[in-house]
């Protein structure tokens, strides 16, 4: 008889509670992209903890909000299906935030299915004690027994991670595992590494225009103890075009160097990666941008 146990997590919240964070802080290994933008995760990303004869697989999900257009929804409801197809859902919310409309939205949820639910009360390097006490409270009145335990947790400084991870473990049912011993992700090259080039567009582009970009690996090629990587950055007008590739290709030389970098620890080998920005205007209306990253496209 094995007594080995398997099972999925979720990890729910909203957008910019620090679920991807989470994620590779539970790794110990940076598998899903992160940033203090919003709408960061636009699809399901597995990683796979194993602890003695128990393996985690946690999967981290597009924030939820309140979604406009047709890829808004077919994040959103990537979200929702993680859920559904879970053994135990990690609630997560930034304390930073409390209690808001989106909180209220994912209670009604979470309502509705039978699995075993914490809460993670993240970010609390950032509050006062009092007022997490008062916030734990708060919930306990909005939400009475719908969590089977509440943590208090800095997803960003490794604090309190260790006892949900044990709580995870626990709830896990007895199954084989699915994944091989030393696999910590799924989530297949090319778009691991179109994830690390958006992470950068990311962090070196003004507020609104992530929403307006996507990134798409068009060849991988292995050589000479090498990897040549091509990608293109797609934006949804000229305008995007010019600021992503800056003065003289200021920004987008900057966008590679970072990118490359990443990709070299990932990879273990030198790295040559070559960018080019392409303007499409309607690719979130476009199905290959959905099914691509494993989201539904609907007409
Ligand atoms: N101070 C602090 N910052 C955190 C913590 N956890 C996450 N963050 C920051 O919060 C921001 C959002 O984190 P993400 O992990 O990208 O959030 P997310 O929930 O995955 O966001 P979406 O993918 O957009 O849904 C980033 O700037 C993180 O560095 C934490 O415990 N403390
Ligand atoms: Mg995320």
């Amino acid at each position: 008889m094995t007594n080995k146990k398997c099972g999925f997590v979720a990890l729910i919240g909203a957008t910019n509670s620090g679920k991807s964070t989470l994620l590779n802080t539970i790794l110990l290994s940076k598998v899903s992209i992160t940033s203090h933008k919003v709408q960061t995760t636009r699809n399901q990303i597995k990683g796979i903890k194993n602890d003695g004869d128990t393996q985690m697989i946690f999967i981290d999900t597009p924030g939820i909000f309140n979604p406009k257009g047709k890829f808004d929804k077919a994040m959103v409801s990537s979200a929702w299906s993680a859920m559904n197809d879970s053994d135990a859902v990690i609630f997560l919310i930034d304390a930073t935030k409390g209690i808001t409309k989106t909180f209220d939205n994912i209670v009604a949820k979470l309502k509705t299915i039978d699995t075993p639910i914490c809460l993670a009360i993240n970010k609390v390097d950032l509050v006062q004690k009092d007022s997490l006490l008062k916030l734990v409270a708060d919930i306990e009145n909005v939400a009475p027994s719908l969590f089977n335990q509440i943590f208090m947790i800095s997803a960003y400084l490794n604090d309190g991670v260790k006892d949900l991870i044990e709580w995870v473990k626990d709830k896990m049912p007895k199954s084989p595992w699915f994944f091989e011993k030393n696999m910590k992700t799924d989530l297949p090259l090319s778009l691991h590494l179109a994830e690390i080039t958006r992470e950068k567009v990311y962090q070196f582009l003004h507020q609104e225009l992530p929403y307006s970009i996507a990134v798409k690996t068009d060849s991988i090629e292995e050589k000479n103890n090498a990897f040549t990587i091509h990608q293109s950055i797609y934006t949804n007008c000229e305008n995007h075009k010019s600021i992503i590739l800056g003065n003289n290709g200021s920004k987008i030389k900057m966008i590679g160097i970072k990118a490359r970098e990443e990709m070299k620890n990932l990879l273990n080998k030198k790295v040559n990666l070559f960018l080019m920005v392409k303007v499409k205007e309607n690719w979130r209306e476009t199905p290959e941008f959905f099914t691509d990253i494993g989201l539904d496209f609907k007409k």
